[in-house]
């Protein structure tokens, strides 16, 4: 699949002040905004200017801060709130309209020709004015192929930048993405944006059957924060977009990954889950025996992202019942021990003896090991410190 054209369309500033934590300060704002750029991507997409008179204002200094990244704002399909957005200075303009029965019952209550006209008036004044333009439609796997046909198809004739789908509710499966992508992909000429969340766990899958089906732009959020449970996380996208193609990423900065990761994790008040793509504090951890001999014969053995390229290291975990010897032997490799092999596997024997009656500690891996070492060389006088407790485990 062509991975040389996509670009990143970063929402934490947007879709992300959805998320029920979010409370941002204009400074944390920048600092977001600062990090995003630095990390690399494409745009950055911000709250609507018509939110709140301080929304108007950030969005005002966020565009004269010299970012490297195309700045946009989000809006309704709305005259007023576009020519808002255009005094902001950003470089182009997100415009949403919802096309779902629901949305046209529940919401707006306009008719598909209606939208279009809509759409006509404001589009076309968007893209006169010289700024970059989208048009996308909400909740649009529950609204009617053939009315999301015709208003993408007006729209893309008035020479609209980007078409957006919204999976605004996370009802669609990757397939479905596929398909609705791909014959909007053969109905208009403007680049097509893909918008997903995550109530059923598909955003990432669902992002990336967008891209196999020819999406140019995805949109993502920080930890992937957003309207309820969120959309596709950044690092979830990187992730995923690696594994398929290594060089496709390596035009962003990914040992900043973290760095942003926290930023935002910290200012939404919020942990990085354990699970976490790529840095999980579990992500590089390999623990059954069998698995860490592998992994230090060849880490590509079990691992498909390298832990290096993240600015990250891989952690071998080794106190347990599950462990196995040569994990053992790196482990005392590390600490500069000369154990023979039949020591190491007698060792490994004592840790699975323990670790079967308690948790243990890499702290007590290694007190077992210096223990070890001790007895080698022969010094039966001193033993190694807190070994004794340990081993009263096994023999109580
Ligand atoms: C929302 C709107 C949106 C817009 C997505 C887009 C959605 O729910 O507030 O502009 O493409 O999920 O539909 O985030
Ligand atoms: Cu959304």
């Amino acid at each position: 699949m062509p991975l040389d054209r996509y670009a990143i369309i970063e929402s934490t500033l947007r879709e992300g002040e959805q998320f029920a934590g979010a409370f941002y300060t204009s400074d944390q704002k920048v600092q977001i905004a600062e990090a995003l750029d630095a990390f690399g991507v494409e745009y950055i997409e911000l709250t609507s200017p018509t939110a709140s008179p301080q929304s108007f204002a950030d969005a005002k200094h966020i565009a004269r801060l010299g970012l490297r990244c195309k700045l946009l704002t989000h809006t309704r399909c709305h005259m007023d709130d576009a020519k808002r957005a255009m005094e902001t200075g950003v470089h182009g303009i997100d415009v949403l309209f919802g096309t779902s029965s629901y949305l046209r019952q529940f919401s707006h209550g306009k008719s598909i020709p209606q939208i279009i006209e809509a759409a006509f008036e404001v589009v076309s004044y968007i893209k006169a004015q010289g700024f970059e333009v989208r048009f996308s439609s909400e909740d649009s796997f529950r609204s009617d192929l053939v009315d999301l046909l015709v208003v993408y198809r007006a729209v893309d004739e008035l020479g609209v930048d980007r078409v957006g789908i919204a999976d605004t509710v996370g009802v669609a499966s990757p397939r479905q993405v596929y398909d609705l992508v791909h014959t909007l992909r053969r109905t208009v000429k403007a680049d097509i944006e893909f918008h997903g969340h995550n109530d059923s766990g598909c955003a990432i899958a669902n992002s990336f059957s967008a891209l196999e089906a020819g999406a140019t732009h995805i949109d993502t959020s920080v930890l992937g924060i957003g309207e309820r449970n969120g959309i596709t996380s950044l690092g979830g996208l990187i992730a995923r977009l690696y594994v398929t193609d290594r060089q496709s990423v390596m035009k962003y900065n990914l040992t900043m990954l973290r760095e942003v990761e926290d930023l935002v994790a910290g200012i939404v008040g919020v942990q990085i889950p354990f699970n976490n793509y790529i840095t999980g504090i579990t992500a590089f951890t390999h623990k059954a025996g069998i698995h860490a001999k592998a992994i230090l014969n060849n880490p590509s053995t079990y691992e498909i992202l390298d832990p290096q390229d993240f600015g990250l290291t891989r952690y071998i975990h080794i106190a347990h019942r599950l462990t196995g010897w040569n994990a053992v032997k790196a482990r005392a490799e590390q600490l500069g021990l000369h154990l023979t092999d039949e020591q190491l596997k007698e060792a490994t024997a004592q840790i699975k003896a323990i670790a079967d009656q308690k948790a243990l500690a890499m702290e007590d891996v290694d007190v077992i090991l210096r223990n070890w070492e001790l007895e080698a060389s022969g010094d039966n006088r001193h033993k190694a410190e807190g070994v004794d407790e340990l081993m009263e485990t096994v023999r109580g």
